[in-house]
């Protein structure tokens, strides 16, 4: 019963244009790292951003903290076929984030540096979507650790493994350096609603 439930709300979904293709809707919210959480000791954790800017920066946790924040809500959508609806998220806008240390016009691509070496990239194009966050607030509280705490990148329009936890820093680059998951064969560029899931070389 609660499968065909489930069915027939995600057939209103897709009516709606709201699912993208070959996903599926959940209620919770799954769990997908590869590794270990990072430590967070707030004296030593910083922020950083280097490459192709007008100025290299670092933040400490309580500098972090106290840039302007936004709040958005939007549907988030795992490769491995889970969409959530209406995730509500807080953190530092993107596009108001690079204004403080400026971008040179030679970045073409942004890799997000993590905790333990995970790393994703995207054209800069992507990061410059109005809803791209540096967010550490889920549902009105600090992220859970296994979320991504302190602070990860939120790419809505992207699957989720470009939404990178645990972010220490981001690159700003003349050309494109394929991620943790982009080098095991997952697509570059991740779009949900075309569906790519995986690279044209890839293992899968
Ligand atoms: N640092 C880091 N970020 C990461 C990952 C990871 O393993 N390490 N996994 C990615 C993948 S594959 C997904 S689907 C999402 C999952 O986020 P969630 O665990 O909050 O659902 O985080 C992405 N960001
Ligand atoms: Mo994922």
């Amino acid at each position: 019963m609660d499968f065909l439930r489930r069915r027939k709300e995600e057939d209103k979904v897709k009516s709606e244009g709201r699912l993208p293709p070959g996903q599926s809707l959940t209620q919770k919210f799954p769990v997908l790292t590869y590794g270990p959480n990072a430590r967070f000791d707030p004296a030593i954790w910083d922020m950083r951003v280097f490459g192709e800017v007008d100025k290299e920066m670092r933040w400490s946790w309580d500098e972090f903290l106290a840039l302007p924040t936004v709040t958005i809500t939007c549907d988030i959508h795992c490769v491995t076929r889970w969409s959530k609806f209406d995730t509500l998220w807080e953190g530092v806008k993107f596009t108001d984030f690079i204004k403080l240390f400026g971008v040179k016009p030679t970045t073409r691509y942004v890799i997000a540096h993590c905790d333990h070496g995970y790393t994703t990239n995207l054209p800069i194009e992507a990061m410059m979507e109005d809803d791209v966050l540096l967010a550490y607030k889920y549902d009105g509280k600090f992220l859970e650790p296994d979320h991504g705490f302190p602070v990860r990148t939120l790419v809505p329009k992207r699957y989720f493994w470009k939404s990178a936890k645990f972010l220490r820093g981001l690159e700003f680059s003349t050309v494109d350096k394929p991620g943790f998951w982009e080098q095991s064969g997952y697509h570059n560029d991740g779009d949900p609603w075309k569906e790519e899931r995986y690279g044209r070389r890839g293992f899968f």
